[in-house]
C-alpha cells in the first residue's frame, strides 16, 4: 500500500470544484418544506438569492417542471400584479430572455382577481399559474439565482 497525498488532494480539488459549481449551474430552487406568504417568500428569496422564480419562456418552465416533478402542489413565484399591470419582482434586463418579461401561463380562467384580492401569482401542480392573495394563501415557493 503506497499513500499517495498527491493523488488524494487532486481528488479533493476536484470535489470542492464540483461542489462550488454546482450551485451557480441551479439557477432555480424549490423549497417546499416552507409556507409564507408571497411578501415573505419574496424576503426569503432576496435575503439568499437573487429574487423569487422569473419565467420568461417554455424552457423555464419545463426547468422547474424537472425540478417540482415529485411535488404535487403550489408554489410562488415572482410574478405580482401592481393594480395595473402584471411585474415580475426581479428587476433587470439581462435576467430575461428575448421573450421578455411578457410570457405567461395562466389556467383556464385565470387570472381572475377573484373578491378582488389576487394580486400574487403561484404556480400549480399542473404546471400553469393563478392569481392568490398575497396574504392569505402561504404556500411554499421557487427562487431564482442570477449569474454573478
Ligand atoms: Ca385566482
Amino acid at each position: 500500500f503506497m499513500y499517495s497525498p498527491v493523488r488524494w488532494q487532486h481528488s479533493l480539488w476536484l470535489l470542492s470544484s464540483l461542489v462550488w459549481l454546482w450551485p451557480s449551474l441551479q439557477n432555480y430552487i424549490l423549497f417546499t418544506k416552507l409556507k409564507l406568504s408571497w411578501n415573505e417568500a419574496q424576503h426569503y428569496c432576496r435575503a439568499q438569492y437573487s429574487d423569487l422564480a422569473t419565467i420568461s419562456d417554455e424552457q423555464d418552465i419545463s426547468r422547474i417542471n424537472n425540478l417540482a416533478k415529485d411535488w404535487d402542489r403550489a408554489f410562488w413565484i415572482g410574478l405580482y400584479d401592481d393594480v395595473n399591470s402584471w411585474k415580475w419582482s426581479l428587476v433587470g434586463e439581462r435576467f430575461y430572455t428575448e421573450v421578455g418579461t411578457d410570457y405567461r401561463k395562466w389556467q383556464e380562467d385565470q387570472p381572475d382577481n377573484a373578491g378582488a384580492v389576487e394580486h400574487c401569482v403561484s404556480m400549480m401542480e399542473d404546471g400553469l399559474w393563478r392569481d392568490n392573495s398575497c396574504t392569505l394563501v402561504k404556500v411554499p415557493l421557487i427562487c431564482y439565482r442570477g449569474e454573478l
